[in-house]
């Protein structure tokens, strides 16, 4: 069966993003709506979650199912509707404080459990929303609101944290490199199990340090090296490069089993197509059991 092409334009929302001109959500919105655009995958089985920040703003830019939940919580909720709808294409969105501060138990569990949903972070190393506070993955020593003597502790490294957790797709995009963004994304829209897809995103209204030009000094793409994306500890050693050299595209990718793949209550198919069973005699039951 031939399937129709479906064109960008047909994912784009009525809503215009609000973000600040520059911004580096711009090129991850438009590196989903290209993912999906080529992949194929109609807007009614795409369904968006994330926490609270600018990024997490997201799912109201593209037409297709969203969530905007509390901060923090866009993966349980990405969890949640993976588990009740396999067949759904389940994307968790949001920043770095969203998800590797506040979010960070949560990262790290569904990351373990390989669950097939694809998390893209907008890693711009500030809490942009609040306006300048900062961020698990801001550098030590900087400058912010909320550390005007300097930041004391020491930056989370997702990449690194994805690796020994169980993520089975790590990779980094730049946003200014859109091509390289999109077709990341593709790839881990692709793939079956966790995907992690972390962007350096800069803030270019809070952020004044790792702004575009910071990181086109130091970018370079994995699939120019001969980096064997099969080798864990490899990848764990270039997900230790950044100051001088910054790897983007993937670092690694596997093919392992997969939570809902596993789950026996889901052998039958997606919980949404299987029957309630809520009958009297049910209920009765549970009463019994319960009470
Ligand atoms: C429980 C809770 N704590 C704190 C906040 C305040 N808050 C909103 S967004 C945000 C951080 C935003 O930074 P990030 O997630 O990196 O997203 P960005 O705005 O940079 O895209 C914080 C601390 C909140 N909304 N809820
Ligand atoms: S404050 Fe920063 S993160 Fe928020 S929209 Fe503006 S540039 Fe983007």
């Amino acid at each position: 069966m031939v399937v129709e092409p479906i064109k960008i334009e047909e994912y784009k929302s009525e809503i215009t993003p609000t973000w600040c001109p520059g911004c580096g959500d711009f090129a991850v919105l438009r590196g989903i709506h290209t993912a999906l655009a080529r992949l194929k995958i109609k807007s009614e089985n795409v369904v968006i979650s994330s926490g609270i920040g600018c990024s997490s703003n997201l799912p109201g830019f593209v037409n297709a199912y969203g969530f905007h939940g509390l901060h923090g919580r866009s993966l349980p909720i990405a969890n949640g509707i993976k588990l009740a709808n396999t067949d759904l294409t389940v994307i968790a969105t949001g920043g770095d404080g969203d998800g590797y501060g506040i979010g960070l138990g949560h990262f790290i569990h569904s990351m373990r459990r390989n669950i097939d949903i694809t998390y893209i972070v907008m890693n711009n190393q500030i809490y942009g929303l609040t306006t300048g506070q900062a961020s698990p993955t801001s550098e030590r020593g900087m400058l912010t609101k909320s550390t005007p003597s300097g930041l004391l502790e020491v930056p989370v490294n997702p990449i690194a944290l994805a690796l020994i957790s169980g993520a089975t797709y790590v990779s980094r995009g730049f946003s200014g490199n859109a091509d390289h963004l999109s077709s990341t994304i593709e790839n881990a829209l692709s793939h079956k199990g966790f995907s992690l897809v972390d962007v350096l995103s800069p803030c270019v209204t809070y952020n004044k340090i790792q702004t575009y030009q910071w990181f086109r000094d130091r970018v370079y793409t994995l699939e120019d090296e001969e980096h064997d994306t099969n080798d864990l500890k490899q990848a764990i050693s270039k997900s230790y490069e950044w100051e001088s050299k910054i790897p983007i595209g993937v670092f690694y990718k596997a093919d392992k089993p997969t939570y809902d793949g596993d789950e026996p209550a889901l052998q039958d198919g997606p919980l949404v197509n299987q029957p309630l069973d809520t009958g009297k005699n049910i209920a009765k039951q549970l009463l019994d059991e319960f009470t």
